[in-house]
């Protein structure tokens, strides 16, 4: 498949790292256009004027927006080399469901730990390990393959979305003194992600640790100054 590709992403952002690593698995030429958020590009505001958001990929001029549509998109259009989603039906809906999971609940209850602190943050830390332990019962029952991978022997959706959302355990651990990742009491959860992050091209698309935590720290003081004004 040929035709220019231009990735409009944000170093930092964990959406626009699902879209860099759909593409490395795809082993897809591609061209990276980092966004100011602060600053958008009018190409940005242009190519996705309804959320203004990164990621964006344009191939052969055709903007696409939302990293799980790109995804699907990237998946659909380069045939050749691993898919990112199964073929057989049924599999590809588990694989979309544990993906919603991880994006509306998980992520969200992590989020909501960065952004809150006492009681609240409390709330939220036990709601995470209450997401935590859905996921381990849900993927030892839907995969008795267990991890990893959960598609096969090269990353898929779901490992690149999961990925995107516990990789960054470390750096949690980091600024908010919390421990997600326990392999006492999420076994397969913390095999998997540990199993991911170790690999060359997630380690290539994974920014410095110091650079992350700084930028996580001055996001979350943000936050936690907003609430209290
Ligand atoms: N649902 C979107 C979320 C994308 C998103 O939230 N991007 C953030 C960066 S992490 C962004 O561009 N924020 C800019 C803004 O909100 O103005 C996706 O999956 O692509």
């Amino acid at each position: 498949m040929a035709g220019r590709v231009v990735l409009h992403g944000m170093w930092a952002s964990p959406y626009s790292k699902r879209v860099e690593l759909a593409l490395k698995v795809k082993g897809i030429e591609y061209e990276y256009a980092e966004e100011d958020l602060k600053n958008k590009s009018e190409e940005l505001l242009r190519y996705n004027p309804v959320h203004k958001k990164v990621p964006v990929l344009v191939h052969d001029g055709k903007p696409i927006a939302e990293s799980l549509v790109i995804i699907e998109y990237i998946d659909e259009t380069w045939k050749e080399g691993p898919r990112l989603l199964p073929q057989d039906p049924y599999e590809r809906a588990k694989v979309r469901f544990w993906t919603g999971f991880l994006q509306q609940q998980l992520f969200e209850a992590i989020f909501a730990v960065i952004k809150t602190d006492g009681e609240a943050q409390e709330r939220a830390v036990k709601e995470v390990h209450e997401k935590l332990k859905v996921l381990e019962e849900g993927i030892k029952g839907s995969y008795s393959g267990g991890s990893p991978f959960i598609n096969g022997n090269s990353m898929g959706l779901l490992d690149i979305v999961v990925c995107s959302t516990l990789g960054a355990h470390k750096i949690h651990e980091e600024v908010l003194g919390v421990k997600f990742l326990d392999p006492e009491k999420y076994p397969r959860v913390t095999s998997w992600v540990t199993a991911l992050v170790e690999l060359p091209l997630v380690k290539e698309a994974t920014p410095p640790l110091e650079k992350v935590v700084g930028l996580l720290q001055f996001l979350r003081s943000s936050f936690l100054e907003s609430a209290a004004a």
